[in-house]
């Protein structure tokens, strides 16, 4: 083999070309020489033809194919017809065939291709592509293909939390607290959902369809449409692969217990009430007894605390320490009624307002004159009439505020039982 006509001709010594590693000079297209002779120095010459094809360059970073384990299982399908532009790169995908294989030995091979490539069952693999331009203008059966690699990924979804309840007292505003309809804070609940993952994101949905579609979603502060207890979707998506899994949130609005307001609870400013003298100003109330009952009213789960201020009403604490024996002057006090109901995680509660009075003890002279009657009969015996010092007894008070009635014995006018019946003559 020769490089020139000449050459062949006359084949001069050191001008034969390496028939096994010869590589051409002129790019893509040369024609050399070759010379066969015999042992007596016949020869004969013919002109060969080199040819250079371009091979294929593929993409040698081709984007990873990734799809979600919509079933956690580690496998899925993948569409490999689908990644023909990635593998290609800039190739011109009318000029170049793709064939996929399983393992690089197969594509070197040329056999066995994946049989169905537009459903290639999978886990998370490389496949080999063997890119082969189809159109290189040649006088031979060559065409030229190249190997590149596809990553297939498959990729696990989240696993959001299912959260607990989602309980709120009836709010004021909806526009009424006992309207069942309350303003959740949805945001609140992304933590117990993704369970402290950062790389979940969390949306939430009025519907199943619409946490799949991703949207339309929730505002993040959002009032319950459905009265009382009302389940929405909350979508996880991993914002790096985006995979997504839902789940549900259920949104319950508890009432507020409904405390009865009842009249002003009274006592009497006496010795009597709380040991000391009469009207110093303040009495003993027990709060605990039929005040109690009276503003439970028969309602379930309802406990009570009593406050000085509506400020630790709406705290619950400081409460009235005592309410068993509250000594106070007359005054408004603040009752604080919480829902018990195990059932329920909130424990809510309604204030309403008390009024204690504290009532002025009647007043009596420390000296009532003696009644004086004359016995016409000798016997001991006579005739009084009572009421003569009523206005001595009643001083400055009048029988509007107080009644002033008359006792044999200081038991039954403690008691009051027994009055001296037939008054004004005794
Ligand atoms: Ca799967
Ligand atoms: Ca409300
Ligand atoms: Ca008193
Ligand atoms: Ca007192």
């Amino acid at each position: 083999m020769t490089q020139t006509q000449a050459d062949a001709d006359n084949a001069p010594v050191g001008q034969e070309l390496d028939a096994a590693m010869y590589i051409n000079n002129d790019p893509f297209e040369q024609i050399i020489f070759a010379r066969v002779f015999n042992a007596i120095g016949c020869y004969d010459t013919t002109p060969l033809t080199l040819r250079v094809l371009n091979t294929p360059m593929p993409n040698e970073n081709a984007t990873p194919f990734a799809l979600c384990d919509d079933n956690s299982d580690g496998l899925q399908i993948f569409d490999l017809s689908t990644q023909v532009v990635n593998i290609l790169g800039g190739l011109d995908p009318a000029t170049h065939s793709v064939v996929w294989f399983s393992s690089l030995a197969s594509a070197e091979a040329g056999t066995p291709a994946i049989a169905t490539p537009s459903a290639y069952t999978s886990n998370t693999a490389t496949v080999f592509a063997v890119v082969t331009d189809t159109t290189q203008p040649t006088t031979t059966a060559t065409f030229c293909s190249n190997i590149a690699t596809l990553s297939l990924v498959v990729n696990p979804l989240p696993t959001p939390v299912q959260p607990a309840e989602y309980e709120l007292c009836d709010d004021l505003e909806s526009g009424s607290d006992t309207d069942e309809f309350a303003s959740f804070d949805l945001r609140s609940r992304d933590d117990e959902i993704t369970g402290g993952n950062d790389d979940w994101a969390v949306s939430y949905h009025l519907t199943q369809g619409d946490a799949d579609a991703g949207a339309p979603a929730l505002p993040d502060v959002y009032q319950n449409t459905v009265m009382a207890n009302q389940t929405i979707f909350a979508r996880v998506e991993n914002i790096v692969t985006s995979c997504f899994e839902t789940t549900t949130l259920t949104l319950v609005v508890n009432p507020l217990p409904s405390p009865t307001t009842i009249v002003a609870v009274e006592e009497c400013d006496t010795m009597a009430n709380d040991g000391d003298v009469d009207n110093d100003g303040d009495a003993v109330f027990d709060l605990t007894g039929q005040v109690t009952a009276d503003i439970i009213n028969g309602e379930t789960f309802m406990s009570l605390t009593f406050h000085e201020t509506l400020a630790s009403a709406e705290l619950g604490s400081p409460s009235i320490a005592t309410p068993a024996a509250y000594e106070t002057v007359s005054r408004t006090i603040f009752v604080r009624a919480t829902d018990t109901d195990p059932a329920t995680a909130t424990q809510c509660y309604r204030v309403i307002e008390l009024e204690l009075t504290v009532q002025p003890a009647p007043v009596l002279p420390a000296v009532i004159p003696d009644l004086t009657s004359c016995d016409d009969n000798e016997d001991g015996q006579a005739l009084f009439d009572l009421t003569q010092n009523d206005a001595i007894v009643l001083g400055t008070q009048t029988t509007a505020d107080v009644t002033l009635t008359y006792h044999e014995t200081l038991a039954s006018a403690e008691a009051m039982v027994g009055s001296v019946s037939d008054m004004p003559t005794f």
